[in-house]
């Protein structure tokens, strides 16, 4: 059975061709730097919202098309399987990302969960050896079942507790058998909806135990897949603890967790903080800790996670800026972290939105490196800051002058004269590069 009859295999044909199965952008072979665009990308796709989100909304109900539906949810859950390795290959994407809801049933009890888990990932190893594909991530869903309704590693309820280490303990377990190269952790419900009965202190502890014990286990097992945190300021909860790549990295260091992971940083969830993608990619760099990112963008004039797929050139290539700075993202990748829009509802469009952002990512990722090449953004930093090469500016690199000196200096010497930033025109050059 094919899910996706469309195509066999969706190649690169210019921005010319008229077939809607093609790339327009992505050349998988082309070599840039080195290294084919292939490499450099390590796109991935997601699980939950390629085969497992129905379309449904707070308003309507599922509208999906899907073929993969079977007799009963193990029969689904195995189809999904070999529908997500199809669509993975006609692609040709290397890598892909999972919760473990999303592959399989929860049944009647946790044990019957993880037999069904083992399972299903039996079937995906198989897959996996067949097509040469890789686990980029994958992550235990702790925020969906009414059990977290006060958080996993953040709930008032030990037992709850117990059960969330379970679901970690597990999904380190199937990253070891999949051979994960990184393993998420997104606090879905890691925050508060009000103080009134929250010990925020004792909560942020409990975390940092969680992931110590996390990082224990990775110990035991011999598998050290890089461990990723994913910041998101809010939604499910009022106030999630990770709230920005700022807040996260503040969180590591205070519990002496910093080496030991790396941000996940995801597009809408930045603007969701009030930041620009880029901003939080920069911020994340210069703590050393950009480990991978999951591709969308956000609807700007709404105030939640639309999750929709990256089209936005102008903002893509300012991240594909910060990418290329970082020396591009390995052992992470680009993870297509978004889902079709409502009225997208057939199966095929699952091949046109996955194509829309690679086409997207290559287009600004060739725009990032034309304007590395020609020193675009070195040139004006350069510029911006020739201050500190003068002898005083020296000096105060070198950690040689103090107040007392500084003040000197300055009440000797005649006011600065301002220099324009000519941000318009800089701007209008920037959109020749687009
Ligand atoms: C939700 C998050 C989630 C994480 C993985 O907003 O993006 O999907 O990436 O749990
Ligand atoms: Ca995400
Ligand atoms: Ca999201």
């Amino acid at each position: 059975m094919k899910y996706f009859p469309e195509v066999d295999k969706v190649k690169y044909e210019g921005p010319q061709t008229k077939n809607m199965f093609a790339f327009r952008q992505y050349d998988p072979n082309e070599v840039i730097l080195g290294k084919t665009m292939k490499e450099h990308l390590r796109f991935s796709i997601a699980y939950w919202h390629t085969m497992t989100q129905d379309g449904a909304d707070p308003f309507g109900d599922p509208v999906n098309q899907r073929t993969w539906f079977g007799a009963d949810p193990m029969e689904t859950a195995r189809n999904r399987v070999n529908a997500f390795f199809e669509l993975l290959e006609k692609l040709d994407v290397e890598y892909f990302c999972f919760h473990d809801v999303d592959i399989a049933p929860a049944g009647n009890s946790l044990a019957e969960f993880f037999a069904n888990l083992d399972e299903i990932t039996d079937l995906i190893k198989e897959k996996m050896a067949q097509t040469g594909t890789k686990l980029l991530w994958n992550t235990a869903n702790m925020f969906s079942h009414p059990r977290y309704v006060n958080g996993a590693a953040s709930t008032n309820s030990a037992e709850v507790y117990a059960i969330a280490a379970a679901q970690v303990k597990k999904g380190l377990d199937i990253s070891k058998k999949l051979g994960g190269i990184n393993y998420v952790f997104w606090g879905g419900r890691e925050g508060y909806e009000t103080l009134l009965n929250t010990d925020m202190q004792f909560e942020q502890d409990n975390i940092a135990r969680f992931f110590k014990m996390a990082v224990d286990y990775c110990e035991k097992i011999d598998h050290h897949p890089q461990l990723l945190l994913e910041p998101k300021p809010k939604e499910p909860s009022k106030h999630q603890y990770d709230f920005d790549a700022a807040t996260t990295m503040t969180f590591l260091q205070k519990y002496d967790l910093a080496k030991d992971f790396k941000l996940n940083l995801e597009a809408n969830h930045a603007t969701l903080a009030g930041h620009t993608f880029e901003h939080e990619l920069s911020v994340a760099r210069s703590y050393n800790a950009l480990g991978s990112i999951d591709a969308n963008q956000g609807g700007m004039l709404l105030g939640w996670d639309t999750d929709e797929f990256p089209t936005n050139v102008y903002d893509v290539t300012l991240a594909m800026t910060e990418v290329l700075e970082n020396g591009g993202l390995a052992p992470g990748g680009i993870n297509f972290d978004a889902k079709v829009r409502r009225s997208s509802f057939a199966m095929e469009d699952l091949l046109l939105a996955h194509i829309a952002g690679m086409d997207t990512f290559a287009r600004a990722f060739k725009n990032a490196v034309k304007l590395k090449e020609d020193g675009f953004f070195a040139e004006l930093k350069e510029k911006r800051y020739a201050s500190f090469k003068t002898e005083l500016g020296a000096k105060i690199l070198n950690d040689e002058m103090d107040l007392a000196s500084l003040t000197e200096y300055a009440l000797q010497n005649p006011e600065p004269k301002l220099a324009s930033s000519h941000i318009e025109y800089v701007k209008n050059r920037l959109n020749d590069y687009l």
